[in-house]
């Protein structure tokens, strides 16, 4: 039996930041597909048994379960002694990042995929918010990767992990990933690193979603 389970769909770019984490660190895990598009996080039994937040991903691992993609990064890290902080400036930069992945990059580019893609609502005032927000925070970010070649500097760390968890999806972004260099550059260097997967392969999608 894998000694780590992640409860997770390959839909989700938040719970690919702890498979992709799992796998660079040759962890050995199995993903448990949760049925998120027939409404499983919201049902009392999953929210009783595994999240109270009604989210993916879960971790499970020596007994913890744990959620939240950052903080799971943050244990992994410390498990493994693999692309966490080694001083305490930093261990600020690298959450500085995760929180601004959380609340302006990730959340935006999630829910505007999410919008145009699953929920098939077509271009709306809300869309046209969200993509104008997912801009203004790529252009941050690829401002900020002009100057080193990940995001706290020379290696790579948990933080890119956070901040890359949508990036691979493609096409489903409908945001004009290409217009943006540096960001181009970052996640092809990390896709050739050993051990890179793209979220589907590792996860299960909803029947029917092919592995690209
Ligand atoms: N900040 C959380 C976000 C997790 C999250 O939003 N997960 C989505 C799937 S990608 C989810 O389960 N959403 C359920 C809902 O919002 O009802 C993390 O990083 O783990």
């Amino acid at each position: 039996m894998s000694e780590y389970r992640l409860y997770c769909m390959g839909e989700s770019g938040n719970a690919y930041k702890v498979a992709l984490m799992l796998e660079l660190c040759q962890l050995s895990w199995q993903p448990v597909w949760v049925d998120f598009f027939h409404g499983e996080t919201r049902t009392p039994d999953y929210r009783a048994k595994l999240n109270e937040m009604g989210e993916v991903p879960v971790l499970e691992h020596d007994g913890k379960r744990l959620s939240q993609s950052g903080v799971i990064l943050d244990y992994l890290a410390g498990v493994t002694g693999k692309f966490g902080a080694t001083n305490d400036d930093e261990r600020s930069e690298i959450w500085r990042w995760i929180l601004f992945d959380n609340h302006k990059f990730t959340a935006n580019l999630a829910t505007l995929r999410y919008l145009i893609q699953f929920a098939k609502t077509g271009e709306t005032p809300v869309t046209e918010f969200l993509r104008a927000r997912c801009i203004n925070a790529m252009k941050i970010v690829d401002l900020h990767l002009a100057e080193r070649p990940f995001i706290t500097g020379e290696r790579l760390t948990i933080a890119d992990l956070s901040m890359l968890g949508y990036l691979y999806y493609g096409d489903e972004l409908t945001v004009p990933l290409g217009d943006f260099g540096n960001i181009q550059r970052w996640t092809d260097r990390v896709k050739a690193m050993p051990g890179w997967k793209h979220p589907y392969e590792m996860m299960p999608g909803a029947p029917g979603k092919t592995v690209r």
